[in-house]
């Protein structure tokens, strides 16, 4: 009986053991499930466009932070397994904590992708042809880039993006939403570039000046990036 006793609080403790290993890996995994991604270029090489500093605080302590609380936000709401596309997607099913965050990571991660301190300043291919056919031209579209992201009220993005049944369309979003979103009703579809209007992406050089620095974008935007982004979406539709 003693013996029965012994094996079975023997028993308990190994599986309470266990149980904490088990508990202690999936916090650890799940507190990095996302990761701040590294840039492809220093922090001055988009200068005098983007100053270093800007871009060094806006990487390494925005863009971090938006990380940071997404992955604890995900811990807090049971729902780490799921890809950052899919939270997006379904965002309205979630908390202001896991919209703002993964929005905020998913924005800077695409803004850091298409800058390039040796842009494609031209877009060509089938890109270019769309652009021509909605807009009219590549100025127009830049105007119209331009406008959405002067006339966001606060803080928020000015998009171009890849509506649902293939054509391209132009919208500003505020905080951190974004097309992809599943509470952009009228503006749904998938973002092939992004300019953010944040105050913390211009102020240090840029001051009250939005416009001059929507301007600079142009200076830095790569879009070849872009035209990648644009060509993987219409392969996956056609
Ligand atoms: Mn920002």
């Amino acid at each position: 009986m003693i013996l029965i006793k012994q094996l079975n609080c023997c028993f308990i403790k190994i599986y309470y053991l266990a149980l904490t290993y088990h508990n202690k890996i999936t916090k650890l995994n799940s507190m990095n499930r996302f990761q701040l991604p590294d840039l492809s270029y220093s922090y001055g090489a988009l200068e005098p466009y983007f100053d270093q500093e800007t871009m060094h605080i806006h990487h390494q302590r925005h863009h971090q932070t938006y990380v940071d609380n997404l992955n604890k936000a995900l811990v807090d709401t049971r729902i780490e397994s799921i890809e950052l596309d899919d939270i997006l997607g379904q965002v309205s099913q979630y908390g202001s904590a896991v919209r703002n965050n993964a929005g905020g990571h998913y924005n800077h991660s695409l803004f850091w992708e298409i800058l390039s301190p040796t842009p494609k300043t031209i877009p060509t291919g089938r890109l270019a042809n769309e652009i021509d056919a909605v807009f009219g031209s590549l100025d127009e579209l830049k105007m119209r880039i331009k406008n959405a992201g002067l006339g966001q009220f606060g803080s928020g993005w000015s998009w171009l993006y890849v509506k649902y049944n293939g054509t391209l369309d132009v919208v500003a979003t505020s905080n951190q939403d974004n097309p992809l979103m599943n509470t952009q009703l009228a503006s749904r579809g998938v973002p092939v570039l992004g300019v953010d209007v944040w105050e913390h992406a211009y102020y240090l050089k840029y001051q009250n000046k939005r416009a001059d620095y929507l301007d600079a974008f142009w200076s830095v935007l790569d879009w070849s990036v872009v035209e990648k982004k644009y060509d993987r979406i219409i392969d996956k539709l056609i």
